[in-house]
């Protein structure tokens, strides 16, 4: 099985290696081995809390001391969380193609604390709050909130900078991502479930132009028998070995 994963990383190195408009989307899995838990599965983030109490606007008007609460205790958690070696392995690939791209639907930023420079993030960031009055963005970075945070500016209720279901995506990162997509040779779909839109349409936008698509995960998805490469394993593991091997051709 080792040997067998290990052959299919170098196949898959052999083909990005020439290559210059490499991208990746990154989901939940790529975190996990920072200890960050996963949205769905066992031990996910919603298990036992139903998606549309914490994960709705709709949720956030009816109930947002519950909504604020969950926010709270994932910000507080990531406080003491560092990048694992699947986030560094993509700050390195940075460096190996010209025409990369890193969009991401986590709202943790460990990408941007692994090194990547250029972070497209399709669902917001859970340290940046906005203002449900004014609009205001405001960045709280490692902050401390009270339990129902307002407004410095009209006092209105604060929220977490982040999309939830049925809210439109940032237009400036959506129009990023979908550009990087459509002219990119290559996409790594890496610790996604490929259940959540518009994310899980990319790789087909992609594969509809031709691109090359790798996918890493620890298990099978939907993705997978579209996928040209299916790296099975823990991104912490494949992703720095697909970046050793790739270094090894191009030296
Ligand atoms: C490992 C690993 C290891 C574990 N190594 N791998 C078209 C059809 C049907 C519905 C829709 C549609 N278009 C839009 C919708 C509605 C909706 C949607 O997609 N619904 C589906 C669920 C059916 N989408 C939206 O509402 C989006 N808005 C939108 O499209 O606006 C326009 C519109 C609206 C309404 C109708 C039509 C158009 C917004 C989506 C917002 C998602 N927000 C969340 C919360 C963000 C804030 C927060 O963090 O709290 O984003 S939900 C949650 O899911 C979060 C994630 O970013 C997202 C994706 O989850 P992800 O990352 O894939 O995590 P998991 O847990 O699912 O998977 C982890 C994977 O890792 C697994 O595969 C593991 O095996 C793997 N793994 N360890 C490698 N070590
Ligand atoms: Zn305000």
């Amino acid at each position: 099985m080792v040997t067998e994963s290990r052959s299919l990383i170098e196949q898959a190195a052999q083909q990005l290696a020439p290559l210059q408009r490499v991208i990746a989307l990154t989901g939940a899995g790529i975190s996990a081995e920072s200890g960050v838990a996963t949205f769905r599965g066992a031990g996910g983030l919603w298990e036992g809390q139903p998606i549309e109490e914490v994960a709705t606007p709709q949720a956030f008007t009816r109930q947002p001391a519950r909504v604020w609460d969950f926010y709270h205790q994932r910000r507080k958690k990531l406080q003491s969380i560092q990048p694992n070696a699947g986030h560094q392995a993509l700050a390195e690939m940075e460096t190996l193609f010209p025409g990369w791209a890193l969009i991401t639907q986590n709202v943790d930023r460990l990408h941007q604390l692994a090194g990547s420079r250029l972070v497209i993030e399709l669902h917001g960031d859970i340290w940046t709050v906005r203002c449900t009055g004014c609009g205001q963005y405001f960045d709280r970075t490692g902050e401390e909130l009270p339990p129902l945070p307002t407004c410095d500016r009209c006092k209105a209720l604060l929220r977490p900078n982040v999309v939830w279901f049925g809210e439109i995506l940032p237009s400036d990162a959506l129009a990023a991502a979908e550009m990087a997509t459509q002219a990119c040779q290559a996409m790594l779909i890496i610790g996604t479930s490929s259940v959540v839109q518009p994310a899980a349409s990319m790789a087909y936008w992609a594969k509809s132009r031709g691109a090359l698509i790798i996918e890493c995960n620890i298990e099978e998805t939907s993705l997978t028998s579209d996928a040209d490469f299916f790296l099975s394993g823990p991104a912490g593991t494949t992703l720095p070995q697909l970046v050793e091997v790739l270094r090894k051709i191009r030296n």
